[in-house]
């Protein structure tokens, strides 16, 4: 095995379960999970997909609930050991930075990614159909929402952790108005998270594989590790009986992220569960957030089941990366920067 390591902080109160003895594969379940179940909140019938980070030696979670009308909107969650969530009944109140009300008319499938100082919330919002929300905050009592970055139809918004090369990056996948049959990832920079530009493509659906051959999409903020940018995605397979989502990873150039240096041709999850297989749509994972220590190498990944539970799942930097690599196929033109 390569020595790989998480190039970031440490972070030792992180959730942990070794992997069982007989598990095949590189990434195991939490054994208690489903960690967030039906009804968790009055008002709420369902949380998943949804984002975490650690915030002042506690942990933080931005919320997608699908509240008891049926549509999603975006509620705050604290947590001390970050698998027992205390959510917010009332929908997180976004301003804009005139200090006006902001609000999105719904918001799914968050991401939550800190860039030096502050943290980021990119999200799916109305902006005459689907496309990406953005806002900050730095105490997580005012949440400022900043320009939509995107046109529409946009989904999967993923910041990087730092920027590369004086840029912030971001992870997309332009689609359509529904229910999108297709999709690639794409990569913008900006300066100012305003005005976004140097549009790349990153990785292509598709594969040898048949598990990611509809779309795919990113998934939690990539992990910087010594073989490159650690990207975990979700990628979807048509069947008779709909869509099946499933997570897989790859790694990208530490100062080219465009240039995919490895893929997966191997699922790393795929739903098995009851919790995944089961649920408001059947046979959905869906990452949206990860937890690392630096020091340990220890990775904990968050990911919606079945668009009704949130799931937990373990891996180390060592065991993915060189899963990855011992198990990946040619990428082809995702090698390449991504201007054709
Ligand atoms: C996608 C998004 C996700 C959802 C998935 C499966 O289009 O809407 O929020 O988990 O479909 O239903």
């Amino acid at each position: 095995m390569n020595q790989v390591k998480i190039i970031g902080e440490s972070l030792n109160n992180i959730p942990w379960q070794v992997k069982p003895k007989d598990h095949y594969g590189p990434v195991w379940r939490h054994t208690e999970n489903p960690v967030i179940n039906r009804n968790p909140v009055r008002g709420i019938s369902r949380i998943f997909n949804s984002a975490v980070a650690p915030y002042n030696g506690k942990f933080v979670g931005i919320f997608r609930a699908e509240t008891i009308n049926g549509r999603p909107h975006l509620h705050l969650g604290w947590s001390n050991d970050a698998l027992n969530w205390e959510i917010e009944e009332k929908a997180i109140e976004f301003i804009d930075k005139k200090g006006k009300p902001y609000q999105p008319r719904y918001g799914y499938d968050p991401r939550l990614v800190k860039v030096e100082d502050t943290f980021y919330i990119i999200w799916c919002t109305d902006f005459h159909g689907a496309a990406l929300g953005l806002a900050e905050t730095k105490d997580f009592k005012s949440f400022v929402r900043l320009e939509n970055p995107f046109l529409p139809f946009n989904r999967n918004g993923v910041l990087f952790p730092r920027k590369i090369k004086g840029n912030f990056v971001m992870l997309s996948r332009p689609s359509d108005s529904g229910h999108t049959p297709f999709g690639d990832v794409f990569l913008s920079e900006s300066p100012d998270l305003k005005y976004w530009g140097n549009h790349r493509h990153v990785m292509s659906k598709g594969g040898k594989g048949w598990w990611q051959a509809l779309k795919i999409g990113g998934g939690p903020a990539p992990i910087e590790t010594t073989e490159g940018w650690l990207m975990f995605y979700h990628g979807v397979t048509r069947t008779c009986n709909g869509y099946v989502y499933s997570m897989g990873a790859a790694l990208l150039d530490i100062d080219e992220p465009s240039r995919v240096k490895y893929r997966c041709e191997n699922f790393i999850l795929t739903p098995e569960e009851w919790y995944e297989e089961k649920g408001f749509v059947d046979n959905v994972i869906f990452p949206c957030a990860t937890l690392q220590d630096g020091d340990t190498g220890r990775i904990v990944i968050y990911y919606g089941a079945a668009d009704t539970y949130v799931g937990v799942a373990y891996t180390t930097v060592e065991e993915i990366v060189n899963y990855i690599i011992e198990n990946h196929e040619s990428v082809g033109e995702d090698r390449d920067l991504g201007r054709i």
